[in-house]
């Protein structure tokens, strides 16, 4: 009857920052039952952005893509939850908010593929990979919800 509770990386990018985005985030990721298990405030590196977005490299807009993601603070969130790796990315939408439906993140609040206001890990390998970029070990913390038997 229910999936595999998974844990799956968020990040508000630094355009979600800057535009008073963190909270409306946080709030949509709660309130579908995700538990966050991680957060936190950071500038990221060239390295790390290079590193997260390895698979991009070569391509045209790369450049312009490790600029955007290192030009302002952004906001890392460990999530955990059933399914939360498929969950996270039907919260947040399609990659391009143009396409992406109402009600997603994407789709409420952003026009241009190159500033898209989040990221979401988009496979269980992904989301383990990219969360040992992101966080250490000792930055992910355990709890019950109080509602984690009726999700
Ligand atoms: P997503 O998994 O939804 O973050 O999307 P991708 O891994 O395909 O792309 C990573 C980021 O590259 C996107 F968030 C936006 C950026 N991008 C562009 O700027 N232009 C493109 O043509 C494709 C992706």
């Amino acid at each position: 009857m229910s999936g595999a509770v998974e844990r799956t990386l968020v990040l508000i990018k630094p355009d979600g920052v800057v535009r008073g985005l963190v909270g409306e985030v946080i709030r949509r990721l709660e309130q579908k039952g995700l538990k966050i298990v991680g957060l936190k405030m950071m500038l990221l590196s060239r390295e790390r952005a290079e590193e997260l977005y390895a698979v991009h490299r070569g391509k045209p807009f790369f450049e312009g893509l490790i600029n955007y993601v290192t030009s302002a603070p952004i906001v890392a969130i460990a999530v955990e939850g059933k399914s939360a790796v498929r969950v996270v990315r039907n919260i947040i939408g399609l990659t391009n908010p143009a396409e992406a439906r109402p009600g997603t993140i994407r789709g409420d609040f952003a026009l241009s593929i190159d500033r898209n206001i989040v990221h979401a890990a988009d496979s269980v390998e992904n989301a383990s990979r990219e969360l040992s970029i992101i966080f250490n070990s000792d930055e992910f913390y355990s709890y019950k919800r109080v509602d984690e038997d009726w999700l």
